[in-house]
């Protein structure tokens, strides 16, 4: 993997150099933010992962040439919001309107979704930032008031979460409902450590824990389940040229009254994260659950994610232990998150 540290003023200018220089494929590895000399640096590594001669497209299963398409046709709807960006005129704004819209591009929001609100706004003169943003950024926070579904399946890359999240969410419902019995499946149960985590904990928590690496042990578990108030099943992170539709068919939890949570952190750039939205893409209910966010600089993916998925935002989460570290979501903490960076729980 070729590997390479960005420095700049924004994140949105390191994230175009290592664009321009490294490609579409680059992955980001790592974030931070500092000072030097009183100005605030961004720094981001990337890395690119080389290909051995011939494996191009093949690996992903993507047709040969698809790569330099698909580049070449980032830049040019690159070029396109460069030319919609001028619709938008900030003297049709109120200064208020104008700051807010301003503040949310340098906090990572796309053009797209800025020409979006922008529009809302002039069609809507009497509504406030807040409430376009509202219409734009749907919440259904976690809790057996709003996730009324028995099978509640994790997904999402590798190491964001997923786990960690199926742990709070079904330890939240064990506090809102102390009778209920929860069942977990671990379907990613080929790999070490994970796996021994959340066979700890669910014993520990008295959930009961069973192991599903196919189709046939995914069946065997969901009969031994059928009487539990909830199962989560803990979706292996799928790599490039697999989807979870696939998945989910090959394993037979293609039914439509599961629940599917998409567990994703905001540090990954604009084209990472839409190859995730791909490949995780799912039928039914379903919705994002934001990680990770006490690592994070910036939260304007958020907004972005949201439009691009039509998910509904259900929670937050902000540390990395168990306990205490995941917040339903609710408008107020998204939008603190995103306009004064305060993460759920932390004082103002
Ligand atoms: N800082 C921080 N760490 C987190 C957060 N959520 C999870 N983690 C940590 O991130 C690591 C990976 O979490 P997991 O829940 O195992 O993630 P996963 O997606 O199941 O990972 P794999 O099963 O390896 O694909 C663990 O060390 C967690 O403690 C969070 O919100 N903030
Ligand atoms: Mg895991």
């Amino acid at each position: 993997m070729q590997v390479k540290t960005f420095t700049g003023a924004t994140s949105q200018e390191v994230l175009a150099r290592i664009k321009a220089e490294m490609g579409p494929e680059a992955v980001i590895l790592g974030n931070r933010t500092y000072r030097k000399n009183g100005v605030v640096c961004h720094e981001i590594t990337a890395g690119l992962e080389r290909q051995a001669p011939g494996e191009a497209g093949a690996a992903s299963g993507a047709p040969s040439g698809w790569g330099e398409w698909h580049k070449e046709w980032m830049q040019i709807k690159d070029q396109l919001f460069a030319l919609m960006k001028p619709a938008i005129q900030l003297e049709r704004l109120t200064p208020r309107q104008r700051v807010a819209l301003e503040y949310l591009q340098r906090e990572g929001v796309s053009d797209a979704v800025a020409v979006d609100l922008y529009k809302r706004l002039l069609a809507d003169p009497g509504a406030s930032v807040l409430e376009c943003l509202c219409g734009m950024v749907p919440v259904k926070a976690w809790g057996p008031a709003q996730w009324g579904q028995r099978v509640h399946l994790l997904v999402g890359p590798f190491g964001f979460g997923k786990t960690s999240t199926g742990l709070r969410f079904a330890l939240h419902l064990r506090k809102n409902e102390p009778e209920a019995r929860i069942a977990f499946i671990n379907a990613d149960c080929l790999r070490g450590n994970g796996r021994l985590t959340l066979r700890h904990w669910a014993e520990l928590s008295n959930f009961t824990y069973m192991e599903a690496p196919d189709r046939a042990g995914m069946e065997q578990a969901l009969a031994a389940a059928k009487n539990a108030r909830a199962v989560f099943v803990d979706v292996p992170g799928l790599a490039r040229g697999q989807n979870l539709a696939q998945w989910r068919a090959d394993m037979g939890l293609d039914m439509p009254e599961t629940a599917t949570h998409l567990v994703l952190s905001p540090f990954c750039d604009a084209l990472q994260t839409q190859e995730f939205l791909r490949r995780y893409q799912s039928d039914g209910s379903g919705s994002l659950v934001w990680t990770k966010l006490d690592e994070a600089v910036s939260f304007g993916s958020i907004v972005n994610v949201a439009c691009a998925a039509g998910l509904p935002v259900s929670a937050l989460s902000f540390g990395a232990e168990l306990k205490e570290s995941l917040a339903p979501a609710t408008e107020p903490l998204i939008w603190r998150l995103i306009f004064k960076r305060q993460i759920p729980g932390q004082a103002a």
